[in-house]
């Protein structure tokens, strides 16, 4: 038998090199030193796993030599930095990132190749990190690569979910749900600073002393470990940090003498409360305890980032000039990921006034000045409420400084602004408008506390100053900003797509794109160049082959890569109308099947594929699920139509998987209900790819049309302004249903597609409107633009070269959209920093 372990053989590769030598073979001796001396080793083993772990750890080498250079350089120049707070990031895979970044990757195929292995395969044994749901998890990591590329002095702050985003399996039933143990067999990404820990407490109560001093005592309290996982930015020595918050209990807190008494549980108390902080992501919180474990989440990122924050700010001055808190906005600067980590606010005050000793009024302005808040969504239902009690239980002194700020804010308007005072009902941070149970509307607590709000994408921050904050635009109009999203050109399109950026290089005749986005728009000028059509085509097929292989593998079904691939891929939810796509494509086969055999060879083979996860209690999104799954199984196995119309749920969707399709993608649909969509990400990353958009007039939608050209856009369906109108119509019973949208629901209903019934599922498209039902999502409006849409798409399809012309122009017109445009737009408008390269 051979000894498969590369790590043993000394006769090939010396025992150690310089841990940061670029040289494969110098490499190829530091992945054998790891094999050897890592936690991983096995002395018979260094098959793929091994190797992986082995590559991993000798790359991170390298980063964390960077961190320390870029920590103390920026301890050195003490700029002022920003600290991103979100309590998501989907970080996805790193190892490709990571020394695609580095510029190291081709050293490091050589050296895999060395030790008997290929890179391709040693990158897929690494699982995603998964501690977000979707777009705004996903953001908060294209926002980190751009940070880290433009030399800013900033950092991300997050919580270590044990178990991240859950994995997905179909199954008859639909979807199911299970446990990712993403840390299983431990990640090599992350560094464990037992050097820093922050106590964080819940519960107690206020304490005043005789001279009426008010501090938070008892209660219990939960410590705050760090685990680094260093950021490297593409060419650049800056290498930046997340830092994610572990809860431990302390040791103190373990009861001896209770588990000696054989009493094992209650003695371990406070470690199994403190072990449920950072369980899971987004624990569902429709109960009582749900709610406090969600919230103490929140509180734990807010408490332990900030006391980290205060803590640097102390260190860097102590070097320097005496301690001033009025300095403390210019060199800290906090940005709010949407509501989630609002508690930062009243804690950051709580922190200045009981344990600095600043009066109200300077912690005040101090945490205005310091703080920011981007919005992500106008859905009622995401915009947080929490219970005034439950607040008051967990964080009392918090519920009372919140109280102050709601009262403080209203003798402003009284006294300035006797205008507005009939507007002060829905204005106010608490709402008493039930008197039984009064709630903390964070949305106003955020708008009123922070220098800055800003929304996602052009519609969406108009929708915000037009609908949801127009009253506080009235009181400061200038605290309003448009950020539109933007998604990181590495991981996007040079690390995903290598065939297609190795194209772009050699026709722009530079690889500066890969920084400077805007430099894409120099392919315009080769739009028809039938040379440049014959490279791209070729690198788009050598994509969708690889997505073939890829389906195949995950689903058994076969795809043909001659036909148009169109994908959809997202969170599923109502507003985002994966049933609108489900129900043209129900439509499709029925038109196909009344076709004569003639007729239908006329037809463009279509693939249309979906994936996504539904929350797990979110029924009518399970429902989609399992829809799409069942037109697949009548379809795909329909001999008359399949060389046609393929339909194929794509399971488990994550990062990883996103890497995958969106390379081999023609048409991705971006069919949100105008209005309704904050900005959408992925519709970004798919016209980067040179994927041409179906796509209603919302969120970023509406300014990727304006860069790649309204002719290049496939735009069908109602506009955000005539939206309202619309569903009162509806409402009012003046809605005549198009027959194609009625065809379509009939063949459902009719039992087509199996025994399951979707009778309540289509019902929510009937009747009157009203959030979740009378088709308030108004899939029947927009569904004949969709289906004339999706023949325009047909259409284009045919002429290969008005295809081909089409997809390099929205490469071209993306420049955009690079994280870089939208992070060094927050850095100079809302967090006044600059760059610190490393030198
Ligand atoms: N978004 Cl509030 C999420 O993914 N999760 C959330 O909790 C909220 C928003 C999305 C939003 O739906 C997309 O339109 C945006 O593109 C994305 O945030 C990033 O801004």
């Amino acid at each position: 038998e051979t000894v498969t372990t590369a790590a043993n053989d000394g006769s090939k590769v010396p025992a150690v090199a310089h841990p940061l030598a670029e040289e494969s073979s110098e490499i190829a001796s530091n992945i054998a030193y790891h094999a050897q001396y890592s936690p991983h080793f096995s002395p018979l083993k260094f098959d793929p796993e091994q190797a992986y772990y082995a590559t991993a750890e000798s790359v991170r080498d390298f980063l964390i030599q960077r961190w320390n250079e870029t920590y103390l350089h920026f301890h050195k120049v003490d700029p002022k930095q920003t600290y991103y707070l979100s309590m998501e990031y989907l970080q996805g895979r790193a190892l490709t990132n990571a020394i695609g970044n580095l510029n190291i990757r081709d050293a490091y195929a050589d050296a895999l190749n060395k030790l008997g292995h290929e890179l391709e395969e040693i990158v897929e044994q690494e699982k995603d990190a998964a501690l977000g749901n979707g777009g705004l998890g996903r953001l908060a990591s294209c926002f980190l690569d751009s940070m880290a590329t433009l030399n800013l002095p900033a950092w991300g702050y997050g919580l270590r979910y044990r178990y991240g985003l859950f994995r997905q399996r179909i199954s008859k039933e639909g979807q199911e749900e299970a446990a990712e143990d993403w840390l299983e067999k431990f990640s090599p990404w992350e560094v464990v600073r037992h050097d820093i820990v922050y106590p964080v407490r819940f519960f107690g109560h206020v304490e005043v002393s005789p001279t009426g001093f008010r501090k938070w005592v008892g209660g219990e309290i939960i410590q705050a470990l760090a685990y680094d996982v260093p950021i490297p930015g593409y060419k650049t020595k800056n290498t930046i940090n997340l830092r994610l918050w572990e809860a431990k209990a302390s040791c103190e807190d373990f009861n001896l003498f209770q588990f000696n008494g054989g009493q094992y549980e209650s003695a371990a108390q406070l470690h199994s409360k403190a072990q449920q902080i950072c369980a899971v992501l987004y624990p569902g919180d429709a109960t009582e305890n749900g709610k406090i474990l969600r919230l103490k989440q929140q509180f734990f990122l807010c408490s332990a980032s900030l006391q980290d924050i205060i803590v640097r700010f102390k260190e860097r001055r102590a070097e320097k000039t005496a301690l001033q808190w009025s300095e403390f906005p210019n060199k800290v600067a906090v940005q709010l990921n949407d509501t989630h980590p609002t508690l930062a606010i009243p804690e950051l005050m709580r922190l200045l006034m009981d344990d600095e000793g600043l009066g109200w009024d300077e912690a005040w302005n101090v945490t205005t000045r310091t703080i920011a808040y981007t919005n992500h969504t106008v859905l009622p239902e995401a915009l947080e409420k929490w219970p005034q009690a439950i607040m008051t239980k967990l964080l009392p002194r918090h519920m009372e400084i919140i109280e102050e700020i709601d009262k403080r804010f209203m003798a402003m308007i009284h006294s300035s602004r006797t205008d507005m005072e009939s507007k002060l009902p829905s204005m106010r941070i608490l709402d008493s408008s039930n008197p039984e149970k009064p709630v903390v509307r964070m949305a106003n607590l955020c708008v009123v506390s922070s220098h800055t709000v800003n929304g996602v994408a052009q519609l969406h921050s108009d929708i915000l100053k037009s609908e949801l904050f127009t009253d506080y635009v009235s009181i400061w109009p200038a605290k309003f900003q448009n950020k539109t999203n933007g998604i990181t050109p590495r991981r996007w399109l040079r690390f995903c797509s290598p065939e297609l950026s190795d194209i772009i290089t050699k026709w722009l005749k530079t690889d500066r794109w890969i920084t400077n986005l805007d430099l894409l728009s120099g392919l315009r000028k080769f739009a028809d160049n039938e040379e440049l059509h014959s490279e791209w085509a070729q690198a788009k097929m050598a994509n969708k082959c690889r997505l073939a292989q890829y389906v195949l593998h995950v689903t058994g079904i076969a795809i043909d890569p001659n036909s148009l691939f169109d994908i959809q891929v997202k969170r599923i939810h109502e507003y985002k109308r994966q049933l609108l796509n489900i129900l043209g494509a129900v439509y499709r086969y029925k038109k196909l099947k009344e076709m004569s055999t003639e007729e239908r060879k006329k037809m463009t083979p279509r693939t249309i594929m979906l994936g996504g996860k539904a929350f797990a209690t979110y029924t009518n999104a399970k429902r989609i699920v399992k829809l799409v799954n069942d037109v697949g199984l009548v379809v795909n196995n329909d001999p008359e139509i399949n060389n046609y119309l393929k339909v194929v749920f794509i399971p488990n969707y994550n990062v990883s998987v996103a890497e995958m399709l969106i390379p081999g993608s023609e048409i991705s649909q971006h069919i949100s209900t105008a209005g309704m969509e904050a900005s959408g990400t992925s519709n970004m990353k798919f016209s980067l790819n040179g994927c041409l958009i179906i796509g209603t007039l919302d969120g970023a939608n509406v300014e990727i049309r304006e860069e790649i050209g309204e002719e290049n856009f496939f735009l069908f369906g109602a506009q955000a302004d005539e939206v309202p109108q619309l569903r009162k119509e509806r409402e009012a019973g003046l809605f005549k249903p198009d027959p194609r949208f009625e065809e379509a629901k009939k063949l459902i209903r009719s039992g087509a597609f199996g025994s399951y019934d979707y009778n309540p599922l289509l019902d929510s498209l009937e009747g009157n409107t009203g959030y979740g039902r009378g088709d308030y999502f108004l899939v029947g409006h927009d569904f004949p633009s969709y289906i004339d849409a999706q023949s325009r798409v047909d259409e284009a399809y045919e002429d290969r070269r008005r295809w081909l012309k089409m997809s390099i122009l929205s490469t071209a017109g993306s420049g955009k959209f690079s994280s870089d445009r939208t992070i060094s737009q927050y850095a100079k408008e809302i967090w006044d920093i600059k760059g610190c390269p490393v030198p």
